[in-house]
């Protein structure tokens, strides 16, 4: 937790920012995982805690931006509660920590806002996201599920995404630490991986690390695969053998929740192949000319295009597209082997308010985002600031499906010579990823351990 004194600056911040209103923030509640009481670990709304600190399940806040009030609505432990999960400070005694003095038991939170609607008063909110809250919302504010993302409040959710997108000293700080914890976790992942390894072993190291610190854990769901290929991996099915390139993206979150993200590739034996080693270098280079991108004023779709351009070259160069570099980046048929975004931005969750909305998070006022498939998971478009944290991840991919689709579609043929692409097919994927902010006049590449890049690198660390 922050001192009060961040806590206080950011809600006088948000009030200012959104002018009027009630401004509601439901906190998470725990949610039972098999049976009610056999909860999942518990994590905290982000824009709850980003206002209002507190890291516990039953609260919701209001800010009230007309009359400057604040208040936290929960209950205070009963005798049970005590029996069961000890004794805790009370939860006016945890409001003052974050320079709240109000509370009021949840129970008056619906009574409270029955008097603003009847007041005519515009009561704000964020999209929901989590079953309970859907259900709270129409119990609170009398709207069907259905229609509570449209009716979310844009000008709270536009002030929310603005502040939590640039970074303070503060929380680059943390974050730095957090992204620390990921990169120690990679060099363990380099240093254990080789043939005869599992890959759940592998993922069981990695958040062996994550869990080490109180307050410490997985950012996400680790992928740990030798089927890089499939982007969003998390079987743990395969047993690592001779050949095989090995590919991690895990990273931590820290006792404050922010966290890190980084991926890396290496050989499962000792070092890659010829044919192996020429596509990872491929992909050093794409992501090189991304991160030359970076810097305040240019949008980071320009890194996308830069990344997307070296690939395209690469492409050509094994025979396997054809045609203008800058015209197989622009029309999208680069895609078939880079479907994915370079990067996204990075905070309080991976994924940085992609509950808010990718649309306000990833995109500047105005411009849209395209539905073409590859640039449609480009999740960061905009010019950058100063303050703005996200990865940048390029990969190289070959998935047989969709290389069989596109041929059969006969999708850009103009560029893509399918035939030569067979032999490719069994490949597999790789990517490396790594955590920036934009300074004044730059960018800086985030964490003090520094994880492996070239081939030296690699195999280096696989030996230490
Ligand atoms: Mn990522």
């Amino acid at each position: 937790m922050f001192s009060k004194e961040t806590y206080l600056r950011r809600r006088a911040r948000l009030r200012e920012k959104v002018g009027g209103g009630v401004l509601l923030f439901l906190g998470n509640n725990q949610v039972g995982m098999n049976y009610e009481g056999n909860e999942y670990e518990f994590r905290q709304d982000s824009s709850f805690l980003y206002f209002w600190g507190l890291d516990y399940a039953g609260l919701s806040a209001v800010i009230d931006a007309d009359s400057g009030d604040e208040m936290i609505f929960g209950d205070e432990l009963t005798i049970d509660d005590i029996v069961w999960t000890g004794t805790m400070p009370s939860l006016a005694d945890n409001a003052r920590l974050v320079g709240v003095e109000k509370t009021l038991p949840v129970k008056e939170l619906k009574e409270y806002l029955r008097k603003a609607m009847h007041q005519g008063r515009n009561i704000r909110f964020l999209p929901p996201y989590r079953g309970d809250h859907y259900l709270r919302l129409m119990d609170l504010l009398g709207i069907l599920p259905d229609a509570q993302a449209v009716r979310a409040d844009e000008p709270l959710i536009k002030a929310i995404v603005d502040m939590r997108i640039h970074k303070t000293a503060e929380e680059i700080a943390v974050i730095e630490d957090a992204v620390d914890v990921s990169t120690m976790m990679h060099l363990e992942a380099y240093r254990r991986v080789r043939p005869g390894v599992h890959e759940s072993e592998i993922a069981s190291s990695v958040l062996k690390i994550a869990t080490k610190r109180p307050g410490g854990r997985l950012a996400f769901p680790t992928i740990a695969t030798v089927a890089g290929q499939v982007l969003h991996n998390h079987g743990f099915i395969h047993t690592l053998k001779e050949g095989d390139i090995f590919l991690l993206d895990a990273g931590a979150e820290n006792a404050t929740h922010y966290c890190g993200d980084l991926s890396s590739s290496m050989p499962v034996g000792e070092r890659f192949t010829r044919r192996q080693e020429e596509i990872y270098n491929l992909h050093l280079r794409s992501f090189q000319a991304a991160v030359d991108q970076l810097r305040p004023g240019n949008p980071y779709r320009n890194a996308h295009l830069a990344a997307a351009e070296v690939i395209a070259e690469g492409m050509i160069d094994l025979g396997l597209m054809k045609g203008n570099p800058r015209d197989i980046a622009e029309s999208g048929a680069y895609a078939l082997v880079f479907p994915c975004g370079t990067g996204h931005m990075m905070g309080l969750d991976v994924h940085n308010m992609e509950n808010l909305g990718e649309q306000y998070v990833g995109y500047a006022d105005g411009e849209k985002k395209s539905t073409q498939f590859g640039f449609k998971s480009l999740r960061l478009a905009r010019p950058l600031e100063p303050g703005f944290i996200f990865t940048v991840e390029p990969g190289i991919y070959f998935i047989p499906e969709l290389i069989d689709l596109w041929k059969a579609e006969g999708r850009f043929k103009e560029f893509i010579n399918y035939d030569k692409f067979e032999p490719w097919k069994g490949f597999g994927g790789l990517r490396n990823e790594l955590d920036y902010v934009i300074t004044e006049n730059g960018a800086r590449v985030l964490g003090t351990l520094k994880k492996p890049m070239t081939l030296e690198e690699v195999y280096n660390a696989k030996n230490q």
